[in-house]
């Protein structure tokens, strides 16, 4: 889960770059990152960090040029290492820069012919280095020729034939111009949008349609899958459909929880598809007749909010903003000696006593995870003196790791794995639990009008729409992701970052 923009403008693109990262920081807080082309001199900065952390005012100014891209990352793949933050850049051909959002399922047979056949270096274990390579190596193959929205396209061409999974990426070519391009299932977001100034016309493209709205530029469509754009530095557009699209079959999880409310991806809009949300959960609660006993319903902030008021709406009982989230939770500092301890809900969440106190409470949250969380906050509901907690989830029980770009854990840390709802809601402690069907939530997001009408669903019903995935790629990402890789490699950053400068040039 990562969050991408790059701009192609009539004046400075520092201040637009950072704000829009701003916007999109809820794609990811790990690491951030702006890459821009002063007249072909490659201008950088990126480091481990919120956006207002890694750039301060010497690095802004520093970021000169009419055109750039930026990047804010939540680790999928690869080291947690400063190293990996996004955008890369290989020097050959042109000066090349990349940013993507999204996960390559091949990357181990990518990288081996890279390393092999195209004698290429990579020097981290992250796969946009892989993109940038395979982007950069198809681009070499007409060298000889001036570089033209055609031969970008061709370019691209290939990087969709040999890659597979779900990727949006934004890349620069230094001194000639922007592409951005989306896998061929379209699963990962990617919108265009243009703003007129007194020279002309500026481009933008984004993860998400809120960045956009924030900067004054107006949506003009999603990227579609298979398709590439390019706008070079003068602001010539151009697009081409590189390869038939296989499928548009955008990631159902990004309406769920991921995407922020006021966004709109393949023309739907996210906050509308929550509401929705709401409706078909209501009509499933009514329909088993567990609507009786409710006294009021309660969200679970944030992403819960929008359905939990239609829930409340249709079940004609009080809504309540019964748990207060902290905006402010700051970094974990570790002392000498101590171990590293997870916040705990207790810190992220308070709850309002006098909503819950002798009530019979609906909690409403976006979806189910690890569970953790929801065992904690039902806890928390029956201290501050519920009579009763009953539990809604707005998402069906996810079941499978999320292999396209959604930092999922692994299967056996998914609660609903292998359990059935009876299981789960004692496991949690609910005196019910209802989950939406996947049907209903398809529904909710795939409005009668709307063109799209599949999705990735895979966290939910273990269908990848990539036809390579296979038990032993389960497994071998089920061994990369569980907790105990993880707390090692998160050591390892530390230990790093003792050592390891965050980096910027010129
Ligand atoms: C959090 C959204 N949402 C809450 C993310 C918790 C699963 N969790 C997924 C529920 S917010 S757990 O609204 O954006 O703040 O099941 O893994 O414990």
């Amino acid at each position: 889960m990562c969050g991408i923009v790059g701009l192609v403008s009539k004046q400075a693109v520092n201040q637009e770059l950072y704000d829009a990262l701003t916007v999109l920081q809820h794609r990811g807080q790990d690491a951030s990152g702006i890459m821009t082309d002063d007249q072909g001199v490659l201008c950088l900065r990126k480091s481990n960090g919120l956006v207002t952390d890694v750039f301060s005012e010497k690095h802004m100014l520093r970021l000169q040029g009419n055109m750039g891209i930026g990047h804010v990352r939540y680790p999928t793949a690869g080291s947690l290492s400063s190293i990996e933050a996004q955008p890369f850049y290989v020097n050959s051909p042109y000066g090349i820069c990349l940013a993507h959002n999204g996960n390559l399922v091949n990357t181990d047979k990518l990288r081996q012919h890279l390393n092999l056949v195209d004698r290429r270096h990579l020097n981290t274990q992250s796969d946009t280095e892989v993109l940038l390579n395979l982007f950069a190596h198809e681009l070499q193959k007409n060298y000889k020729q001036e570089l033209t929205a055609e031969s970008v396209f061709r370019a691209v061409r290939g990087v969709f034939e040999n890659s597979s999974g779900g990727y949006a990426v934004v890349s620069m070519i230094l001194n000639k111009g922007l592409v951005a391009f989306r896998d061929p299932n379209g699963i990962r977001p990617i919108v265009i949008g243009t703003r007129e100034s007194d020279q002309g016309t500026e481009y933008m493209v984004a993860s998400e349609s809120v960045a956009l709205d924030v900067l004054g530029y107006n949506l003009l469509r999603d990227i579609l899958p298979g398709e590439a754009i390019y706008i070079d530095t003068d602001g010539n557009f151009s697009s081409q459909q590189c390869v038939e699209p296989k499928s548009h079959t955008p990631c159902i999880f990004e309406f769920v929880y991921f995407a922020r409310p006021d966004s709109i991806i393949d023309g739907i809009s996210v906050y509308k598809s929550r509401l929705r949300m709401g409706d078909n959960l209501a009509q499933s609660i009514i329909a088993k007749g567990l609507h009786h006993d409710v006294d009021v319903v309660i969200p679970i902030p944030d992403t819960s909010r929008t359905s939990a008021l239609q829930v409340a709406h249709h079940l004609g009982v009080k809504y309540r903003e019964g748990f207060i989230k902290n905006r402010y939770i700051g970094r974990t500092f570790i002392m000498p000696g101590q171990a590293i301890r997870q916040k705990s809900v207790r810190q992220k969440l308070n709850p309002i006593d006098l909503e819950i106190r002798d009530k019979n409470v609906l909690l409403v949250d976006d979806s189910i995870v690890r569970g953790t969380t929801s065992r904690q906050i039902i806890q928390m509901a029956r201290r501050s003196g519920a009579k009763k907690v009953f539990f809604a989830s707005a998402a069906p029980p996810v079941k499978y790791p999320n292999v396209y770009g959604i930092d999922m854990p692994a299967a056996n840390e998914l609660i609903a794995s292998n359990k059935s709802d009876g299981e789960l809601a004692e496991i949690i402690g609910a005196d019910w639990l209802l989950y939406q069907t996947l049907e209903d939530l398809i529904k909710a997001v795939a409005f009668e009008e709307s063109e799209i009408q599949s999705f990735d669903t895979s966290c939910f019903s273990g269908e990848y729409v990539t036809d390579d995935i296979t038990e032993k790629y389960l497994k071998i990402i089920e061994l990369r992701r569980n907790d105990a890789a993880k707390a090692e490699l998160e050591q390892a950053r530390k230990q790093l970052e003792i050592n390891e400068p965050s980096i910027s040039i010129n």
